[in-house]
């Protein structure tokens, strides 16, 4: 009996409470985690990791001087020599047709793509029909190019193939020279390039610039 009207008193306290409470949030009051944007300069080169290319190497940044080393060194975006460069480039030619001598010249136009030093070139001439026997000798178009090959300096010196319109192709040795990096950043390249046959002496000449 005891018992029981100790259980009956329990019970009563308990329904009638009312538990709920109010929560009142201040956000001034709690703590942000730190940005995780925030820039630093690792190397301690000057410049933060943003602007810099290469954070962990104080040699470069927007400050160093362009080398030779398939590096971006400055941070604008150009390793070493590489780009587009375009220009006018100056042909003559003397072709032997019947044991006579005819000579041309003609201006064409010339390009160049360098990309981590994977070259492509080409100059492209359109032939003045009006000069005697260039359709018999040069025919409509001649080019002078080179594909895919690989540069490891500011100069270099290769064969190109002159192909023409009419069909026959032949080697010409071509030099080109790059100006200095330190100069311009390398702006400028120079195109000069010989063939020297028997029945066919050409040479090209002239500068393109980078785009
Ligand atoms: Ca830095
Ligand atoms: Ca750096
Ligand atoms: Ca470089
Ligand atoms: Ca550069």
């Amino acid at each position: 009996m005891i018992f029981f009207v100790f259980f009956a008193c329990r019970s009563s306290k308990v329904s009638v409470e009312d538990t709920s409470v109010d929560v009142i949030e201040d956000s001034s009051s709690i703590e942000q985690p730190e940005s995780s944007s925030e820039l630093v300069d690792i190397d301690e080169d000057g410049f933060l990791e943003g602007d810099d290319c290469d954070d962990w190497d104080p040699d470069i940044n927007p400050n160093a001087v362009e080398i030779f080393d398939y590096i971006d060194n400055n941070c604008d975006g150009i390793i070493d020599y590489d780009g587009t460069f375009s220009g006018s480039i100056s042909m003559v030619a003397t072709a032997i047709y019947e044991g006579v001598p005819y000579s041309f010249s003609q201006t064409c136009s010339g390009s160049l793509e360098r990309e981590r030093g994977a070259t492509n070139a080409q100059i492209v001439c359109t032939i003045d029909m009006s000069q005697e026997n260039a359709d018999i000798l040069l025919g409509n178009e001649v080019t002078v190019a080179v594909e895919s090959t690989t540069l490891h300096d500011s100069s270099w010196q290769e064969d190109w193939m002159v192909t023409s319109s009419d069909g026959w192709d032949t080697p010409m040795a071509v030099e080109i020279q790059w100006s200095e990096l330190q100069v311009d950043l390398g702006e400028k390249i120079h195109i000069e390039g010989d063939l020297d046959s028997f029945s066919l002496d050409m040479s090209v000449e002239g500068d393109l610039y980078r785009e």
